[in-house]
Parts: structure tokens; C-alpha cells; sequence
């Protein structure tokens, strides 16, 4: 099975001519794997169809909503139905209304909710929410912790202990970049010292991922979010968890409820659209009720709160509340960990694995990952061997070593254990 050629070329060749790098956003471009970028014609369950009628595996899940699998019935007949309604009106509908409640009901640190249309808004306005809450200016992330591409996310650590970030691309003004620092994640001494660097009376709020899912999949240790958690209340300052991928994911409560862990403020985006473009941010009801036209902070969005996305969402998230697919899920990731390590082990490959219920990701490397530059020593050249490989397999999987697998509920034993024979077979060639 290949993209080389057929539809997916001519598309992408005609896409070349006037969408930038003839994709929508960057990683779709397969620049980290080479080859033609893959045109999804179509997707059903755990399956994709490419517009050359080829069927993979899916563990894309369009990089995280799609946690029931496509068109799952429930979401496609909500849909069909609230369009006999309208799309979209700009004032405030039912809809919305219901979407904060369940949000609320499910995230026990969410007092308050605001709708946006993406994890990069939610996470730029939760920024500038702790700004205004606290009057402060500085901001402190991780490295390998992707939070959208707004300019004060967009950073890049600074060189050897500087304490001041760099412009993680062209257009960042370095007068803005310089109040993020940036930080080795799953490392307190470090944090602390940081924080003692900057002062702490400077800092808005510290914002991480609580489940690292954009350097490839990387766990907290044990305790770090808790000490995190600690040093943010023994120093006065706003923990903001980016539960853009995990929230919803790796438990109905997000990661903030498996790893019982309370945040000041949290975002959302991905499970809570059901694959329409919905994102959220919302926690503590006195830093919350700051926001326009409560308070003082603006934000403001034409489409947040879409009846189709609220309907889609609202969907998604019902089903996940009443049928609980996590054991389930638990499960599919621990089978596919187990089937991959005994691949890796028969090939003689280096492999580490890991899973957080649904989310799967694995390095080729024979040492521990816990941080950014763990994940710099992984074999990347022999990652993009192994998805050409899986891809003739017919398995999709995210064209990057550095991104998160997702296992949805469309997914079965039968094609987990399809998926891990076909990494048993690819990996033996390539030993
Ligand atoms: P969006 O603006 O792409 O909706 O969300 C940004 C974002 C924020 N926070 C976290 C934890 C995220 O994972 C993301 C987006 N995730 C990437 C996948 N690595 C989106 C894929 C893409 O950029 O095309």
C-alpha cells in the first residue's frame, strides 16, 4: 500500500500550488517521515480510506478527538439532526448551555467553562486570563510541551540556564518571548530553581501538559505533578494543566482525575468537539469571572459555542459519561504495549513503550524517556523506516516520532493484535 502515487499525488501537487507546503497545518506534511503527505478520502470506526482507496488502521484519531472511533452513530445522527435548526447564529443557544453544565459535572475543578474553536485559543486565553488575574507577566512551560502557537507558547528554551525563552519561530517578538521560560519537564529542583530565578511574585502561572503527548508520549514520574501542584500553592502561583489531549482521554475527569491533581485552570479541545472544531478553558469561578464582559480580561470568538460543535461534543461526551469505555481502553493500550515490546524484543530492536489509558507512544531507544532531551536521543531515522513499513502494512500512524498513537473505542483486540503483527513483520526487516 503506498501514497506515492494516484490521488493523494495529484491532490497534493494541486495543493502545492496555493495552500502553503500544500497542507492546513504543518505535521499533515509527512516532512518528518518523507513521502507524499496521505489525502483522507473517508473514515469509519478505527478505519481511514485514502483518496486512492487504500484502508488503514487508524491511530491518527484525527490527532485525539476521535476517541469513539469515525462516525460513530450517535454523533452523526445529533448532527443530522440539530442541522434542521440552523449552523450557526451568533447568540447564545441551549447547546452552549448544556455543554458548560457537563463540562462542570465532569471536570470537578471547572467551576466555569468559556467556549473557543481550538486548543490554541483556549490555551492563548487561559495565558492571558492568569496575566490579568494576577497582574504578573511571566510565564513558565516545558520542553517538548506543545500548547497551540500563540506567540507567548511558542518559545523555545533558553541556552544552558538562561532563565528567559527564546522565540520558538520567526515573528515571536523577542520582547515577548523573553517573559516564557522553558523548562526540562519531570524535573522539581529545576522548576524550583526557576522559579526562584524569575521570582516568584513575576510569575502569572506554570502551564503543562500533566501527560506530555507532543514530544512522543512521555509520563510524569510519580509525584511530579503533585509536587508541581505543591509548589504552585506554596508560592502563590496559577497551575494551568493543557488537557487539550487529555482531557475527557485518559479518564472521564482528564488526567487531573487520574492523577487526582487539582489545577487553577485547565483547557480543553479535541474529545469535547467529537471532531468539529470546539476548544475550552475554565476552572477556579473567581479567576473565571474575570473574563469580558464579567470582568475585565477580552476574549471574544464568532463561532465559540457552534451549535454543530456543541452538538457533536455534547454527543461525545455523554457517551463517554453513561457507557464508560475507559477499562476498555485501559486495556486495548496495555494489550498493544505488551504486543509491540514482544515484537521489538524478536527483531533485537531497542524499544520503550508507553500508554495513559488510550494514549500510546513508543521511542526506539534502549534508555528510560522521561524528558525532552531523552527524547532527542531516540532513533528518528529508523522511527521514519518503521512507518513507511506500517504504512504498507496498511497502518496509520501519526508521521512524526514525535507525536502520541491514539487507540479508540472503534478499536478491537483483533486489530490491535493486527497492528502489532505487522510491527513484528516490519521490524524484522528492518533489523
Ligand atoms: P489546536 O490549536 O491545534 O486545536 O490545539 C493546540 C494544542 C494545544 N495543546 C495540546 C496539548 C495539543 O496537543 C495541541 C495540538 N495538538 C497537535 C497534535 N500534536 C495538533 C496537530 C496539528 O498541529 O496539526
Amino acid at each position: 500500500m503506498s501514497a506515492e502515487n494516484g490521488q493523494s499525488r495529484t491532490l497534493y501537487e494541486r495543493a502545492l500550488k496555493i495552500i502553503p507546503g500544500g497542507v492546513n497545518s504543518p505535521v499533515r506534511a509527512f516532512k518528518a517521515v518523507g513521502g507524499d503527505p496521505l489525502f483522507i478520502r473517508s473514515a469509519e470506526g478505527a478505519f481511514v480510506t485514502a483518496a486512492d482507496g487504500d484502508e488503514y488502521v487508524d491511530y491518527v484519531g484525527s490527532w485525539g478527538p476521535m476517541i469513539l472511533g469515525h462516525r460513530p452513530a450517535m454523533v452523526t445522527e445529533a448532527l443530522t439532526a440539530v442541522l434542521e435548526r440552523g449552523t450557526s447564529f451568533g447568540a447564545p443557544t441551549d447547546l452552549e448551555v448544556e455543554m458548560a453544565e457537563l463540562i462542570v459535572e465532569v471536570v470537578p475543578s471547572v467551576d466555569m467553562v468559556r467556549m473557543v474553536n481550538s486548543g490554541t485559543e483556549a490555551a492563548m486565553t487561559a495565558i492571558r486570563l492568569a496575566r490579568g488575574f494576577t497582574g504578573r507577566d511571566y510565564v513558565v512551560k516545558f520542553n517538548g510541551c506543545y500548547h497551540g502557537h500563540s506567540d507567548s507558547l511558542l518559545v523555545a528554551a533558553g541556552s544552558g540556564v538562561a532563565t528567559f525563552g527564546i522565540a520558538g519561530s520567526p515573528g515571536v517578538p523577542d520582547d515577548i518571548a523573553r517573559f516564557t521560560a522553558s523548562i526540562e519537564f519531570n524535573d522539581l529542583d529545576i522548576l524550583g530553581q526557576t522559579v526562584d530565578r524569575i521570582g516568584a511574585d513575576k510569575i502569572a502561572a506554570i502551564i503543562l501538559e500533566p501527560v506530555a503527548g507532543n514530544m512522543g508520549l512521555v509520563l510524569p514520574r510519580p509525584d511530579y505533578l503533585k509536587g508541581v501542584r505543591d509548589l504552585c500553592t506554596r508560592k502563590d502561583i496559577l497551575l494551568i494543566f493543557d488537557e487539550v489531549m487529555t482531557g475527557f482521554r485518559v479518564a472521564l475527569g482528564g488526567a487531573q482525575e487520574r492523577f487526582d491533581v487539582t489545577p487553577d485552570l485547565s483547557t480543553f479541545s479535541k474529545v469535547i468537539g467529537g471532531g468539529l472544531p470546539v476548544g475550552a478553558f475554565g476552572g477556579r469561578r473567581d479567576i473565571m469571572k474575570e473574563l469580558a464582559p464579567s470582568g475585565p480580561v477580552y476574549q471574544a470568538g464568532t463561532l465559540s459555542g457552534n451549535p454543530l460543535a456543541m452538538t457533536a461534543g455534547l454527543a461525545t461526551l455523554r457517551h463517554l459519561r453513561d457507557e464508560n469505555p475507559y477499562p476498555r481502553l485501559e486495556e486495548l493500550g496495555q494489550r498493544w504495549a505488551a504486543g509491540m515490546n514482544g515484537a521489538a524484543q524478536q527483531a533485537g530492536i531497542d524499544l520503550v513503550t508507553a500508554t495513559c489509558g488510550s494514549m500510546v507512544g513508543m521511542f526506539f531507544t534502549s534508555s528510560p524517556v522521561h524528558n525532552y532531551t531523552d527524547v532527542q536521543s531516540s532513533d528518528v531515522d529508523f522511527f521514519q523506516r518503521y512507518f513507511r513499513g506500517m504504512l504498507e502494512e496498511g497502518i496509520y500512524l501519526a508521521p512524526s516520532a514525535f507525536e502520541t498513537g491514539f487507540i479508540s473505542s472503534a478499536h478491537t483486540e483483533k486489530i490491535i493484535d493486527r497492528t502489532t503483527a505487522a510491527a513484528a513483520r516490519v521490524l524484522q526487516r528492518l533489523a
